[in-house]
Order: C-alpha cells, then structure tokens, then sequence
C-alpha cells in the first residue's frame, strides 16, 4: 500500500475509534505541578447550561511525616462548552483554604464558600472565617464578598440557593470553644451574597454532627441533613418553612441509632457524609425528599438511601442502592444524589477496589426510574480503574444541566491527582428504564 493512504487510513480508523470511545473524560484543572487535587462541586449557569463551575482545593504542600497537615488551597475552574474543555485558577492569598462548594444564581453569578484559616496549621482562630467569594462573569475571576462565622473553628461548610427567590443559605459545623463539640451552624443571605445573617445554631444537644448539606423544597423550605456523632450514631434532619428564621426543636432522626459497630478509629460511627435532594420536577414524585449516604459495615461499605414524602416528618425504609458492588469487594464511597427533570433518580459515586500496588479507583453512576425503590446497572464512567493518593476528599458533587449529567471526580491516572468531567445523555431512546449510556 503506499505510506500516504496507509497513514491516511490508519488516521480514519483512529478518528472512528475516537468517536466511538465512552467514556471519554475531561481534565478540568489545568495544574502541571504534580499537586493533588480532590473534593469536587460543580454548578450550572441556569442562563446558559454550557458554562459551569467547578470548586476544589488543591494540596500545594504537606508534612510527608503528618499527612493530615496539608496546605491547602481554593481552585476553581469554568468551561463555556458544557463541560469539554475548562480553564481552572487557584486563590492566590496566601491562605490555607479548603471545603469548597458552589452555586449559580438566575443570573448566572456563581457563589463559592470556601473556608479561611489564617496560620495553618496553627490556625489563628480570631481570623478565621468561611469566605463568600462571587463570579458575574462566567467562573472566569471570583471576588470576595462576605465572611460568616468570623472568629469560631469551623468545618465542613455547604452552600445553596433558592432556584426561586436566589436566597443563600450557608452550613457548617462550628466545634465550640473547647473545640470538642460539633454544632451545625446556619446563615442566609438575600442580597446576593453582600451580606449574610447572623449564624444560628439549628442542631441541639443530642443532634451534635458534621458534613452538614442544605437543599430548598418545592415551596421553599429549607432541609439540612448530617452524620450524627459522639454516641449519636444517626442521620438527623432539620427543616425551616420560614427562610430560615425558625427551626425544628427536636431534629427529625432519618436513621439510626446505629446497629453496625463503628469500624475502628471512625468517630462517625456507623454513616458517612449524607446528601440531600428534592424532587423539583413534575413528575410523579415531585416533592419527595431523597437523602442517601454511606453505611459502614465490617469489612466494606454500603450506599443506602431513604425518602421522605412529608417534608422530613417519616421516612422510607432504607434502600440498599447496589445489590452488590459493580467489582466484587469494592469499597463504595463519595455518593451524590440528583433528581432530573422527570424526577429519575441519579447516584455519582466512587468505587475503591483492591489491586496488589494498593487501592485503585473509579467512579460510577446508577439510576432509578421508580422513585429511589430500585436502581438499574452501575455504569462506570470514568475512563477506567486509576490510583488516588493520600486522600480523596469528603465529597464529590455533580450537577444535571438540562438532559446530561455531568459527573465530577478525582483521580490519579496521570501520577497524581487531578480533576475529570464525564458528561452523560439522559436520553433513553428504547423507553425501557435503562438510560442510553447503560443500554449500551
Ligand atoms: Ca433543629
Ligand atoms: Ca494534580
Ligand atoms: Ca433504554
């Protein structure tokens, strides 16, 4: 054959192979310096779904001796094509910063919390705070306009906003001055972002936690959901319907007390970090409140789920989301929970499975159709099986822009930790309950 037509078929059979390639994953920090990033969030511009933001911290140096000291630092990044390409930054001000989320307004301005903590690892307390820093152009500079909780010691804060009326709400955990409570913490803003209200505490004594998320209902209410604590091995659930001004007394327990024996060295005994979503579409469930979080269980883990269709007063039974993990002896890990426009159900999560040089990871996602009762296949959607390297983060939040998922993860493929996109159709062509991407 002559060179020129082999090469020239050789370059068609490569473009077919290309095409054809799923998943196809998405870098989204730009970093070459060999950092580990992780701890994912990611939010869409209502006004235009290809222009998203992405949140994460970026580790820029740690005590090789204490692993838990990590110098941290804000990253964050944006695309303008749904997802495809993405351009990322770091907050460069000199400040330890970590436990990011992100939100977009009508719009289209993104809000991040993010916390601040001067002198890390010897954090100036009476300086430290959680920062609001805002985007009116697309994710491309961020801005700070609010610090809330000035002066406590914090941790774990999550935003969210009302897809109505654009209102912020803030949580947290803020440890006491003794630093050996865990009280969840709650402040709002209504004028984008400038200001926020002065941080209540919604937990009470026996409802002590941390890795609190908030989520708005169909009318506005306010849920905040969080893993319990200090012998109150539980999923507790608080409500407001007055925007936050008032809260439930008693929080409502999702689950708990725990059976399971906590494994050892977890204080959380029992549930990890629980997500919260309600169903905002017009299907048939609009309203139901989904909660879903990890079971610890000797030896591995589980995915359970719960609903509420009271606003929070009862729940459903537990859900066991996977029958038995996509590899067997897979550890389950760093789930989200999302609800689309016709109120199908989807679970993002990370699968940790043992290969003799350590732990390699991927990320999956599995959808219900039927209300959260039952869960079709596990799909894996990163491209394949990589390390992770000394920690992966707590969370791991992806975002539906009108018919795609698009889920957020880290890994460590290229030698160290970075961040990748896959971006998944929700069409289902056949009808058949099973999603285009698990059909095939
Ligand atoms: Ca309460
Ligand atoms: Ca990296
Ligand atoms: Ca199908």
């Amino acid at each position: 054959m002559h060179p020129l037509r082999a090469s020239l078929l050789a370059c068609v059979l490569v473009g077919v192979a290309v095409a054809e390639a799923w998943p196809a994953n998405a870098r989204v920090n730009q970093d070459h310096d060999g950092h580990h990033q992780a701890e994912t969030s990611l939010a869409v511009n209502p006004r235009d779904p290809l222009n998203m933001v992405a949140v994460f911290w970026e580790v820029i140096s740690y005590d090789p001796q204490n692993l838990s000291n990590r110098e941290k630092r804000l990253n964050w990044a944006w695309t303008r094509d749904g997802g495809l390409t993405w351009q990322s930054r770091r907050l460069e001000n000199g400040v330890y910063s970590s436990d990011p989320s992100v939100v977009a307004d009508k719009q289209g301005n993104f809000y991040v919390e993010t916390i601040l903590a001067p002198g890390f690892p010897d954090i100036d307390v009476e300086h430290a705070s959680l920062a609001i820093l805002k985007s009116t152009d697309g994710g491309e500079t961020f801005a700070q306009t609010a610090e809330v909780g000035l002066g406590h010691f914090m941790d774990k804060p999550y935003i969210a906003i009302d897809p109505d009326t654009d209102a912020i709400y803030l949580v947290w955990s803020d440890f006491g001055e003794k630093r050996n409570d865990s009280w969840i913490k709650f402040a709002v803003s209504t004028d984008h972002g400038a200001t926020f209200s002065i941080p209540r505490q919604i937990s009470n004594s026996g409802s002590l936690g941390s890795f609190a998320t908030p989520a708005v209902g169909t009318n506005g209410e306010i849920y905040v959901i969080w893993s319990g604590w200090k012998m109150a091995e539980r999923i507790w659930l608080d409500r407001s319907v007055d925007g936050g001004r008032t809260w439930l007394q008693h929080d409502v327990a999702v689950i708990g007390p725990s059976a399971i024996a906590a494994p050892k060295g977890l204080k959380a005994a029992g549930y990890g970090f629980a997500t919260i979503v309600v169903d905002r579409s017009a299907g048939p469930h609009r309203g139901r409140i989904y909660a879903l979080w990890t079971t610890f269980v000797a030896g591995g883990s589980n995915l359970t789920l719960a609903w509420s269709d009271d606003r929070g007063d009862h729940w459903s039974d537990p859900v066991q989301v996977l029958d038995a993990p996509p590899v067997a002896g897979g550890i389950q890990g760093l789930p989200w929970v999302l609800v689309d426009a016709l109120g199908r159900v989807h679970v993002t999560y990370r699968l940790g499975v043992p290969d003799p040089a350590g732990r390699l990871r991927a990320e999956y996602l599995t959808t219900s159709t039927d209300g959260g009762m039952t869960f079709g296949p596990s799909i894996r959607i990163s491209d394949g099986f990589y390390p992770q390297f000394t920690f992966n983060g707590d969370y791991d939040q992806p975002a539906i822009a009108g018919n795609t998922l698009v889920a957020i993860w880290a890994d460590g493929r290229l030698g160290d930790n970075d961040v990748y996109t896959q971006r998944v159709d929700l069409g289902d062509d056949d009808g058949d309950g099973i999603l285009n991407y698990a059909d095939n």
